[in-house]
Parts: structure tokens; sequence; C-alpha cells
């Protein structure tokens, strides 16, 4: 098999970036372990900034999104009893979208069907090969056999737990990372949101979210201890939790009702520096992970295939300036994101065995916000996503 960009994952990142190469003319073969069904099941994001939403328009994805997605033109952040609404709007002129990382990814699939490209899936063990040779070549299996696919670039969209970029030899990886002492208990309900904005609340009793996938459906996250099992929780257990870490005024208009899914995710910051090695280029999850407090995990997948369909077009046509520069460029916004989502899950989390001054700061960065407009533009700015 031969193409010119050889793309590992179909998650978004590696979805939206074959949509956007094949749409300027550009060959792309897409490798994915799973099968269409697992992937289209995952329950993750849930809100798009603008400049995503702009580049699913760029890529003839959005008319499911114009339809279905809900502008939010704010949200707002709770301590304890205190509501504090961020006005995005008012602030930065700018919204974000609800729309969910499954709708995206099912709309992407349904882009690449109509456009008959490539996405082969059940692959497993691929080894790369050749990235400093003219053409590289990925070797795997599928369907019992092994196979070989030649290529000019590789695009490694394979999340945190791929090969990609274990690929690149780990003296010449520059790794960062924070993990977090908790996770969050997630779960998605057929009820209508408690408020029509997301509210991110700080409790005593630890952080939760209410946040939505449509009018009639809600997602909903608690903070828990990493040795919490999903399976150790009862849909009831969970609604008495939340209504616990809500304003009481917000709990009190709680619907509740059968969950649908229910999962805990561990939280992490992690950065792996280059973004490329050869003719191997990581977006997304391979390259980093931000915890889901900023919501910037989509967006920042969304952000480095914008910077790489460029790069990667420019260079099949022969200019590589983009690809040289590529790493640099993701990287100088993947840690402006990086630095958002930490200090906004510092703000909003209690943090197990914490001393009263962390609580102190916690109390005051929250105080802050809410009585200077500067304080809250530079939130909106951040959560609305900084520009391309
Ligand atoms: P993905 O989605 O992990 O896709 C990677 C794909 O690669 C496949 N794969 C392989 N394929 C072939 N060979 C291998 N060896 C492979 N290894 C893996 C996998 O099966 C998969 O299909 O990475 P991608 O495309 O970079 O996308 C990243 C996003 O999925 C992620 O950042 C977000 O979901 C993070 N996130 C959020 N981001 C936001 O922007 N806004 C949010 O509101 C938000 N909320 C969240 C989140 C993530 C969460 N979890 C569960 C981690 C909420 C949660 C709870
Ligand atoms: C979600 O709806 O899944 C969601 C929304 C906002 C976040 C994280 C997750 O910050």
């Amino acid at each position: 098999m031969n193409t010119e960009v050889a793309i590992i994952g179909a998650g978004p990142a590696g979805l939206l970036l074959s949509q956007l190469l094949n749409r300027a003319g550009v060959s792309t073969v897409v490798l994915e372990r799973q099968t269409r069904a697992h992937v289209l099941a995952r329950i993750r994001a849930g809100i798009l900034e603008w400049s995503t939403v702009e580049l699913l328009r760029a890529a003839g994805v959005d008319v499911r999104m114009e339809r279905e997605g809900i502008p939010h033109e704010g949200c707002v952040l709770a301590s304890g009893d205190t509501q504090l609404r961020i006005d995005f709007r008012a602030l930065t002129g700018r919204q974000v979208m609800v729309y969910g990382q499954t709708e995206v990814t099912s709309d992407l699939y349904e882009a690449q069907d109509a456009m008959g490209t490539e996405v082969l899936h059940g692959v497993s063990d691929i080894e790369i090969t050749d990235l400093d040779a003219a053409r590289s070549v990925l070797h795997f299996t599928h369907e019992g056999a092994r196979r070989r696919l030649s290529c000019l670039f590789v695009a490694g969209c394979d999340g945190f737990h791929g090969v990609s970029r274990r690929t690149i030899p780990a003296d010449r990886r520059r790794e960062f990372e924070r993990v977090y002492p908790f996770g969050w208990l997630g779960v998605l309900s057929e009820t209508p949101p408690v408020h029509h904005e997301l509210i991110y609340s700080n409790a005593p009793r630890g952080f939760a979210l209410a946040s939505q996938r449509s009018e009639t459906r809600s997602r909903y996250y608690v903070q828990v201890p990493l040795t919490d099992k999903a399976e150790d929780w009862s849909d009831e257990a969970f609604w008495d939790e939340l209504r616990r870490r809500l304003p009481g005024e917000v709990a009190a208009r709680l619907v509740t009702g059968p969950s649908i899914e229910k999962s805990i995710a561990p939280l992490r910051s992690f950065v792996s520096e280059p973004m490329r090695w050869g003719n191997l280029f990581l977006a997304g999850d391979a390259a980093h992970i931000v915890p889901p407090t900023g919501a910037k995990g989509l967006n920042l997948a969304a952000s480095d295939v914008h910077y790489l369909h460029r790069a990667l077009i420019d260079a099949v046509r022969g200019d590589r300036a983009g690809i040289d520069s590529y790493s640099e460029r993701a990287l100088r916004r993947v840690w402006k994101a990086m630095r958002f989502s930490w200090a906004t899950t510092t703000m909003m989390h209690r943090f197990e065995g914490e001393d009263s001054f962390a609580e102190a700061m916690r109390r005051a960065t929250l105080d802050h916000l809410g009585a200077s407009e500067t304080a809250q533009k530079d939130f909106a700015e951040n959560y609305t996503g900084l520009p391309f």
C-alpha cells in the first residue's frame, strides 16, 4: 500500500487531519486499533472553542453541528452558594459551542465515507521505520496478515497510550508531567440540564461540574479519590453527592434519572517535546494531556491539526518550511492551554491533605476573580480559546 500521509489513530485528531488533507487533494490512510463502534461509543469532551467550530466548518463537517450544537455565551463558577457568571460574550466578544466529541467523530466518519478515504480498523502491532528516508514505512497486522504501508509522512494521532510518541528515542524526548491525586466520575443521563450554562463548582466536599449535551441530555462530574471504582457508585449515591456539591438553589432544581454511562477519568497534565521526529508528526493526546477542567483536550487536538494540515499540504507540494516549524508553533499554544488547565484545576479542586494555606489561596483566587473584570476577561479569553 502507498499513500502520501499515513495517519495512526481515528480519534478526532486523526479523522479531522485526514478530512482536511483529502479535501486539499492529499491522500491518506488511517490505521485504527479499535472498531468503529468502539471509537463512536467513547463519551468524552463536550465543549468546542469557536476556532474549533470554524475548523470543522472548513473541513465541511458542520451541517449537523450548526443544527444541534448549542452556543454558550458564558459559564458559572460557583464556590459554596456563591455563583459567579463569566460573560464570555461581554468580556471577549466570543462564545463556545456545546457539541459532543462523539458527534464530532461521527460526523467526521460520515464525511470520510463520502470521500471514500481508507480507514482500517482492528489494526495492531504497528511498527514505524525509515523516518529519515524519503519514504517511511508502517508495518502492521490487519485481518490476520502482516501488511506494509509506504508514505511520505506519518501523523501520530494515536492518543496518550499510542505507539507514535514512543517511536521517538527516549533520549531525544523531554517529558513534563503532573499527576493529580484525584479523578472525575462522570455520568451521562437522559435528563434536562440543571442550568442552561455549565456550572463549575468548588465545594467543601470537592469539585463538581454540571454540563450537558442537549436540552434533554446532561453530563455531570464529581471529583473522586483515585481509589474509587465507577461500578461502586450507584446512580443514587452519585446524585446525592452531586447535590451536596452544587449551590443549594441549583441542587434543588436537579432532575435525576438512570445513568446511560458512568466512568472515572484520572487527571493529568503531560507534554512530550518535540512533536516532530524526522517524517513523524505528533498531534493531540499523543503529545499532550490536560486535565478536563479547562475543556481544552479536544480543542488542542484541533489546533495541532490546524497547524499540521497546512504544513503537510505545503510539504507534499515541496515547501518544507511549515513542517520545520510545526513542533515549535504547536507547542507554544499547547503550553498556554496547559497553564490554564492546571490553574483552573488548582482553583476548583480540593487536594487531599492540603494545608490551610492552599485552601486560603483557592478562596482568594476565586474572590479576586469575582471582584476583577480584568481577571474575568483573562479567564474568558483562555476558556473560549486563544487564537490559532
Ligand atoms: P484520542 O481521542 O485518544 O484518539 C486516539 C485514537 O488512536 C487509537 N489508537 C491506536 N490506533 C492504532 N494503533 C495504536 N497503537 C493505537 N493506540 C491508540 C485509539 O483507539 C483512538 O481511537 O486522541 P485525540 O484524537 O488526540 O483526541 C483527544 C481527545 O479525545 C481528548 O483530548 C479529549 O477527549 C479530552 N477531553 C476534553 N477535551 C475538550 O476539549 N473539552 C472537554 O470538555 C473535554 N472533556 C476530555 C473531557 C477527556 C475526558 N476523558 C475521558 C479523558 C472529559 C473527559 C472525561
Ligand atoms: C463535558 O461536557 O464533558 C465537559 C465540559 C466541560 C469540561 C469538561 C467536560 O471542562
